[in-house]
């Protein structure tokens, strides 16, 4: 079994202005939603949800329902710098991550010894890394499997977290609603109570046939949740399987000689950051330049090794990109090698959603 940590922050863009701008606190607000009153909303915070205010509702809707809602301008240049700094957080706990949009991620931590191994103290530990630091909330779920983690951290918000055991597994996902799955949206769902359909429970009674007539691939997808099973792994991308150190030059550097002498000065760096006990094997190394006119270019090749002669080939080729111009910025990665790919090929049966 392993285990899935699913973080969301709670009402993200809402939190983010009621803590720059404390006046906003009690008051019903939502973010984004034009004044000229055309548009939809971003997110509300949750004395507008009382209201019924809800994402990506008409503006004109909203302050029907809620007169005295105050419209907020969004600030995405903030968003995402909460949303950098959370992933930074996640980072000191695992590199398998896989963020679903700025506020949400999940986390695979089934190897991670820390907290020996408990899933629920590393989330509980991440919610108050995330509060001292950012002075925003986040709800976690933890369960055996990503789909389960990611309606548990919906379980118990604001600032709260729900663990599903692997011994809840089961009974939890029997009584669950099946618009809590996700992919399951209105028009699904009112096709599914049509069909007496409400809870995972009834599918487990239903026959499979028969969903994938009404609901194509998808129902497959749903027989599948609700009896539990979801083999899904993380897709991370390879730029997060990946160490790299990089300096940035006082002065732009003009050879290739110059470009060498810093790229074997961040070796020993390189050398102290990859921890080959806990990291996957080496897949490839790499060399990075940024020109003076801030053009970038890598060059990468398979090794499994750690080669200063390959390194300096690699460097070599990147300089010639540059056609004589000024190197502002020497930087050297190596790609790790994907452990998961070789398990993600046996399975599911059935295709995703
Ligand atoms: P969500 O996590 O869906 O919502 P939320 O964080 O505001 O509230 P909750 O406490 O229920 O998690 O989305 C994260 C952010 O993404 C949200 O703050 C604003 C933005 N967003 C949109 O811009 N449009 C949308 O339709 C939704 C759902 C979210
Ligand atoms: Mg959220």
């Amino acid at each position: 079994m392993r285990k899935f940590i699913h973080i969301d922050m709670d009402c993200f863009y809402a939190a983010v202005e009621m803590r720059d701008n404390p006046d906003l606190k009690n008051k019903p607000i939502a973010i984004g939603g034009s004044a000229d009153r055309r548009g939809v909303i971003a997110t509300c915070n949750y004395p507008a949800r009382e209201f019924g205010v809800r994402s990506a509702m008409a503006t004109a809707t909203a302050l029907r329902l809620c007169p005295n809602l105050v419209l907020v301008k969004g600030r995405m240049d903030e968003y995402i710098k909460v949303s950098e700094h959370i992933k930074e957080i996640f980072l000191r706990y695992t590199n398998e991550i896989e963020p679903l949009s700025l506020d949400e991620a999940f986390l695979d931590v089934t190897d991670i010894d820390l907290f020996e191994g408990s899933a629920t103290y590393i989330a509980e530990d991440i919610r108050r890394a995330i509060w001292e630091e950012t002075g925003l909330t986040a709800s976690a779920g933890v369960a055996p499997i990503k789909f389960v983690a990611k309606v548990a951290s919906d379980e118990n918000k604001p600032d709260g977290i729900c663990v599903i055991t692997p011994s809840q597994l089961d009974e939890f996902v029997k009584k669950l609603p099946l618009k809590k799955i996700p992919g399951v949206g209105k028009v699904t769902l009112e096709k599914l109570n049509k069909l007496g359909l409400y809870k995972c429970e009834d599918i487990r009674t239903y026959p499979i046939e028969k969903l994938h007539k009404h609901f194509g691939k998808f129902g497959a997808s749903l027989w599948k949740r609700a009896h539990a099973i979801d083999d899904r792994r993380l897709s991370t991308n390879r730029k997060r399987k990946s160490i790299g150190v990089e300096r940035t030059l006082d002065n732009d550097l003009v050879s290739i000689e110059e470009c060498t002498d810093v790229m074997i000065k961040l070796l020993p760096k390189l050398h102290e950051r990859i921890d080959t006990k806990k990291h996957s094997p080496i897949k490839s190394l790499g060399v990075k330049l940024k020109f003076s006119d801030f053009q970038q270019t890598t060059v990468e090749q398979q090794s499994k090794i750690i080669n200063e002669q390959l390194l300096v080939e690699l460097l070599t080729k990147a300089f010639e990109r540059g056609k004589g111009k000024k190197v502002r910025l020497v930087g050297l990665h190596v790609a790790l090698l994907d452990k998961l790919s070789t398990d993600q090929l046996a399975l599911p049966l059935f295709s995703e959603e």
